[in-house]
Parts: structure tokens; sequence; C-alpha cells
């Protein structure tokens, strides 16, 4: 059911919509607190445990954003002039500012993503500098997983075990931007610590499809948490009685990781019913995890029209290129709202009314 203010609303834009569940509120008002600056916040130390130990690493810093997990964690991989290497579809390059750059003075070597999301390691490994003055220093490899733009793919465990071998092979660490790594790791029935096993650092989200209202965490070996740590305090993100929101994070993690299984078949459903929409393309063997991207094929129907044509109906979506759409699946999202936003497509694009203004479009 939506559980949107203004009325019934399905919420497709994002899993970041989602609110906190009640478990989560009740959690959040009992928490026990302390100033986290002094690490004296039980709360937030029970919270970064559990990460650590989910994620199979050592250690474990609490930050506001998967944005900020990123940014810290290649802050503390990279000094200023140094090169990462990552995916020109990677979120860290497209939807982050440029953080890297602006703050930290990191240069970006981009390769094309491969359709299934992965890097091809051969471009990789030839992408690495060799030890010349006019160069810069390769330092990092990103990964994303799932891998976002590229439609929510999921990389497989051998895949980044070999992506590991070859960063380490190299003297480069591994960051693997693990915002929806917990919808990978259902999605291939592993451990999430399985998945990053070969990796030096790991950002995950609380507040995708965990539904937690705030939070991201970042792991890895302790000297790389106090590095991460030290740089979250500088770009502004220690907080004090932030046990609040961890509260809400350690429910997350604990009770709404599996259930992303629902989300996975109900993006299938969704794919496989817009596969059968006239002017939609899409193939739902690509669709392995919560998020569903598909095409406009039609001239005449553009994503700000079918964007405003659902929303007329109650349904929210963004456009994701100039003919491109993403359905995002989630907790308040169920599979009779999935039956519901397949009939009303079909009749905003059998009306074929399609060049609408002024829809909500988020190309992040
Ligand atoms: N992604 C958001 C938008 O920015 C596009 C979304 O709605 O999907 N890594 C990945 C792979 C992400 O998808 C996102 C958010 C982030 C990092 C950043 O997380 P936040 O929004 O918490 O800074």
């Amino acid at each position: 059911m939506g559980m949107q203010k203004n009325g019934y609303t399905i919420d497709l834009r994002s899993d970041t919509v989602t609110e906190p569940t009640e478990a989560m509120r009740r959690a959040m008002a009992a928490a026990e607190v302390g100033d986290d600056v002094y690490g004296e916040d039980p709360t937030v130390n029970r919270l970064e445990a559990m990460v650590a130990e989910m994620l199979g690493k050592e250690a474990a810093v609490f930050v506001a954003s998967g944005t900020m997990g990123n940014l810290v964690s290649v802050l503390s991989h990279c000094g200023r002039g140094d090169e990462m290497i990552l995916g020109s579809a990677a979120h860290i390059f497209r939807s982050e500012q440029g953080g890297a750059a602006a703050l930290g003075g990191i240069h970006p070597f981009t390769i094309a993503n491969e359709p299934d999301g992965t890097l091809d390691l051969a471009q990789v490994e030839a992408a690495i500098r060799v030890d010349d003055e006019h160069q810069p220093i390769t330092r990092l490899i990103c990964l994303e997983n799932t891998q976002n733009f590229c439609g929510g793919r999921v990389l497989p465990v051998a895949y980044m075990d070999a992506a590991g071998a070859l960063a380490h092979r190299r003297g480069l660490k591994l960051h693997v931007d693990g915002a929806r790594l917990w919808n990978a790791a259902v999605a291939l029935n592993v451990s999430p610590a399985r998945l990053v096993q070969e990796a030096d650092s790991v950002s995950v989200c609380l507040s995708k499809g965990l539904a937690a209202p705030v939070g991201s965490v970042v792991a890895g070996d302790a000297e790389f948490v106090r590095r991460a740590r030290r740089n979250r305090k500088v770009v502004g993100g220690s907080m004090r009685q932030a046990g609040v929101i961890a509260a809400a994070g350690i429910v997350a993690i604990t009770e709404m990781v599996e259930r992303l299984a629902d989300d996975h078949a109900n993006a299938k459903r969704l794919a496989e019913g817009l596969a059968q929409i006239p002017g939609i393309e899409i193939d739902p063997a690509t669709v392995e995890s919560n998020l569903v991207f598909f095409r406009l094929a039609d001239e005449a129907m553009t994503p700000a029209g079918l964007a405003a044509g659902l929303r007329e109906r109650g349904i929210l979506i963004n456009a994701s290129g100039s003919r491109r759409m993403r359905a995002v699946l989630h907790y308040q999202v169920t599979r009779e709202d999935v039956e519901r936003v397949l009939e009303a497509v079909s009749a905003v694009m059998a009306a074929g009314v399609g060049s609408a203004a002024g829809a909500v479009v988020n190309y992040g």
C-alpha cells in the first residue's frame, strides 16, 4: 500500500523515498545515546560493529549518506593528483558533483561500463598508469554493486573476486559503492561479506531499500576506517547523539534485508508487464534487482509526457535520460500496486498524448 501523505500515491521515483517502519520509530525513540565524536554513542557503536561483521571487515564508520560514504572512502585511499579508475556510469562519476575531484583533487579515469554493469578487467588493467613523471599515480578501482545506471545489474561473486585480485596484484585498492549491496547479495543468495571479500572498502546505504530514514556505513580494515573517520570529520559529517538515527539503521539491517526478494519479484513482474505494452522497450531478463529501466520507442511519447500522465493517476516516476525511464520497487509498493501501474502505463501509452511538459525529471 502506498503510504504517502497526499492521498494514495505509488512512488516509483526511488527506494530513497521509503519512510521508516513503526519498529524503526520505536527503536529511535528508545535509543541509548552519547557523544559519537567521543566514541561514546553505544547505538552508533553497535551499528558499526554489526555492519562490519555483516561485511566481513575489521571496522566500520557511520556516515550521513551514500555520497558521503563514497567521498570519505576515496579520500582515504587517494591523495591529491592520484587517480581512480571507475565506470562512466558509476554514481561516483555521474551523480556526486565530482566531489572526489572538487574536494580531494582525485583524478577520475573512466571506462565505459559493459551492459551488465561490469568494467572489462582487461580495459581496467590497461588503464593503470606506468611509473612516469608525466602521469598521475593510479591508486584505486571503484565498482558499484548493484550498478544503478546500468539497470540495477548485479555483479557476481567471481567478477568481484577477479577485480579484487587484479587490484591487489597491481598494488591498488578496490572500493565498492554498495549503496544497494544488500539487493545484490539477496539476488545472488550469498552473504554481503562474501560478495565484498576482496574489497578494501565498502560503502552501504541504510536509507534506500532498507527504509531507514538516514545513513550509510563505510567498512574496511582498522587503519582505513581510522582515516575514513578523520575524513568524515573534515567534510563536517561527524555527528553527536547520532544513535537516534543509528537505531533505525540497526532495525534496517536486521529486519529489512531478506524482504528485498519481494521487491525483486515485483520488479520482474513490472518488467514483464511493461514488455507487453506497445511503445515500451525492455528486456525483462536484464532486470536482476529492484530497478526497472525501460525505453520509450515511439517518438510521440516523451518521458516527461508519460510521467505527467502517470502523475495524474497517482503514480510518480522519474526519467533517466531523453528516452529512458526508471521505476524503483521498494517495501511501500505492493504486487497490487504493480498491477495498477501496468494498467496506468497502458492507458497513458494508448492515449498517446506524450509531450506534456512540467513532469519531475531526475537524471541522477
Ligand atoms: N542514488 C539516488 C540518486 O542519486 C540517483 C537514487 O535515487 O538512486 N551510490 C549509488 C549507487 C546510488 O544510487 C546513490 C543514490 C548513492 C550512491 C548516493 O546516496 P545518497 O543519496 O545517500 O547520497
